[in-house]
This record gives C-alpha cells, sequence and structure tokens, in this order.
C-alpha cells in the first residue's frame, strides 16, 4: 500500500479517530432528526405537502419548551396528517378514523402527569371526528390539538371536508362546493377551548411559539395550521405548487391577535387571520372531578395517580 491517488485504502471511509473535532462542529446534527423515526423513511408525504413543516415546528417547540419527552404521547386519527404519529419518535399512537379525541382523553383520564397532543387532519377531527373535539373542548380536558387544515380530505383523494371552502373545487364537488364551511376558531371559541390559535405552514416560527404556549399552558388548547395539499386541493384549485401555497400564505395572512373568532371565517381567496384568537383561564375537567368527587366522597376519594403505575 502506497496511499496513492485511487488506493482502495483511501476511498474508504476514514477512521473516526482520524476526523479533526472542528470538522463534527461544521456539520452538527439537524435538531429535529433525534424526535423522527429515521427507519420510517421516507415518508408517504407528496412533495410540497404542509405537513412535514409543521412537524418542524412541533419539534422545534418541543425543544423550546424544554418538554420531558417521556411524557409526551401524540395520538393521531386516520389521513396523511395521522401519518405524523408513526413517524415521531414519542410515544405515539395512530388511532381508527375520527377516533384521535377519545383515545387522547382516555390516556389523560388514566395518567395524568401526561402531556397528550392530538395530532391530526381537519377531516378526522370535524368531520368524523367532530361530536368528540366539540364536548373534549366542552370539558376543557387537559389536551392540545394540533389540527392541520388542507381543506380536503387528502389521504382518500381529495374529497370535500367540512372545511371546504364554498367555491372550491374536490373530487366530489366538480362543479365547486355549495356547503357552507366550519370556521374551526368560531367553533372551539364557542365549544369552551382555553386557547385557540390559527398559523399556517409558512408561519414556522409562530406556530412553533403557539405549540410552546400550549405545551404551557393547561386545559383544551387548539391550534389550526393552514398547509398546502398540492397533489389534490392546490391542483384542483389551480393554486399550483406548494412554494405557490407559501407565496400565497404571505400575501394573504393577516397577523390580527385577539380577533373576535366570529370575524376569521376564510373563504376560498379572501385573507387568512392568523394569530391567538383566544387565550383564557377556565376550570379544567381533572381539577372539577376531583373537587366533585372530593366534596362529596371525603377521605373515599383516592387522587387517580396513585392508581397509575409509572
Ligand atoms: C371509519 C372510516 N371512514 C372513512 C375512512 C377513510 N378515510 C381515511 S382518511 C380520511 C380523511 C382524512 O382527511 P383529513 O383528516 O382531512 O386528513 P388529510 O389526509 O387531509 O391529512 C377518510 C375519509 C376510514 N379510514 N375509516
Ligand atoms: S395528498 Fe395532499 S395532504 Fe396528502 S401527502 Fe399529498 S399533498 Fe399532503
Amino acid at each position: 500500500m502506497n496511499g496513492g491517488v485511487g488506493d482502495p485504502a483511501e476511498l474508504g471511509p476514514r477512521p473516526e479517530a482520524e476526523i479533526p473535532p472542528e470538522a463534527c462542529e461544521c456539520a452538527p446534527e439537524n435538531p429535529v432528526e433525534q424526535f423522527l423515526r429515521t427507519d420510517r423513511m421516507p415518508h408517504i408525504w407528496c412533495p410540497g405537502c404542509g405537513i412535514g413543516t409543521t412537524v418542524n415546528s412541533f419539534a422545534r417547540a418541543l425543544l423550546e419548551a424544554k418538554v420531558d419527552l417521556d411524557r409526551v404521547a401524540v395520538v393521531s386519527g386516520i389521513g396523511c396528517t395521522g401519518r405524523v404519529a408513526g413517524y415521531v419518535r414519542l410515544d405515539s399512537f395512530h388511532t381508527t378514523h375520527g377516533r384521535a379525541i377519545p383515545f387522547a382523553t382516555g390516556l389523560k383520564l388514566a395518567n395524568p402527569n401526561l402531556l397528550v397532543v392530538v395530532y391530526s387532519g381537519d377531516g378526522d377531527l370535524f368531520a368524523i371526528g367532530g361530536n368528540h373535539i366539540i364536548h373534549a373542548a366542552r370539558r376543557n380536558l387537559d389536551i392540545k390539538v394540533i389540527c392541520v387544515n388542507n381543506f380536503v380530505y387528502g389521504m382518500t383523494g381529495g374529497q370535500v371536508a367540512p372545511t371546504t371552502p364554498v367555491g372550491a373545487t374536490t373530487t366530489t364537488t366538480p362543479y365547486g362546493c355549495f356547503e357552507p364551511a366550519f370556521n374551526l376558531p368560531a367553533l372551539m371559541d364557542a365549544a369552551g377551548a382555553v386557547y385557540v390559535a390559527r398559523w399556517t405552514s409558512y408561519h414556522v416560527r409562530q406556530l412553533t411559539r403557539a405549540m410552546v404556549d400550549i405545551f404551557r399552558k393547561k386545559g383544551f388548547c387548539f391550534i389550526e395550521v393552514i398547509t398546502p395539499c398540492p397533489t389534490l386541493y392546490q391542483r384542483k384549485n389551480r393554486m399550483g405548487e406548494g412554494l405557490d401555497a407559501m407565496k400565497y400564505y404571505k400575501e394573504k395572512s393577516k397577523v390580527r391577535h385577539g380577533a373576535p373568532t366570529s370575524e376569521v371565517a376564510l373563504t376560498l381567496d379572501g385573507d387568512i387571520i392568523v394569530g391567538k384568537f383566544v387565550d383564557r383561564e377556565r376550570p379544567e375537567y381533572m381539577e372539577l372531578m376531583r373537587s366533585q368527587l372530593a366534596a362529596q366522597l371525603g377521605d373515599r376519594y383516592v387522587e387517580v395517580e396513585h392508581l397509575v403505575c409509572s
């Protein structure tokens, strides 16, 4: 071996000890990577899809809020967004369609120490799961809901959803949607959520901060994230690719913190009002339950935590 050019020994990987430490510092690991199950990559999401961007904000928010990761449980329903549960390296549950909230409710009640995050699509949470989410908000259950709203059922081929704006074309509304859409922040506000915000996948920093907020806040918290589905919604409505969506969100978004939620409904091509709309205090479900049962049962009441295996 002479160590010359073309010598196979030189082409192989360098032994670790030979790599100068400064070289490692130049190439820091992506801080988000530790939150991903890289063995499950490549993911199923289409190029330009906004779901992955929200996961990036989610991972950064967990870091920023210094959350104890052993305490986090992520619950998703079914859909393209539902895949989040399978891709995050956290305790996570990919449940059935529309049932992420009841599953999360059970987790939280059985182990109140958990930080339970429901991460799912607008169809999953507000069509088949609509009943569950309004009651979780009414009860003020201490769960955090991140709803990725791409205005259609993505996974099943772009059908109309309860969030599809009037006039939008989807696979099942080829002549334009004529059903009025839910205004998600107004619905969550009316149902009793203590925190309600909306951002888009263009607003990565604001979204991260909102996630930090909800990780720290007690009670039912809701974030709507407007994201592009270039393959279905964007294409059917001639809205271009993922990058065009970012330009569109930048142009159309207006930040209005504290805006009355009745004024933030979305339309096909109108302004996208974003910001933190609701941030209030209300007794949380477990507190109400504890005080009621302790008042009625006295010493016979045993805290749920004492019954849970750690
Ligand atoms: C009981 C039941 N009904 C219908 C379906 C089919 N299905 C799977 S995902 C989905 C819609 C998902 O839409 P959304 O929650 O908006 O998520 P996205 O795919 O857009 O992220 C539907 C109707 C199912 N899996 N189970
Ligand atoms: S179909 Fe739409 S929502 Fe689903 S991964 Fe593709 S772009 Fe994203």
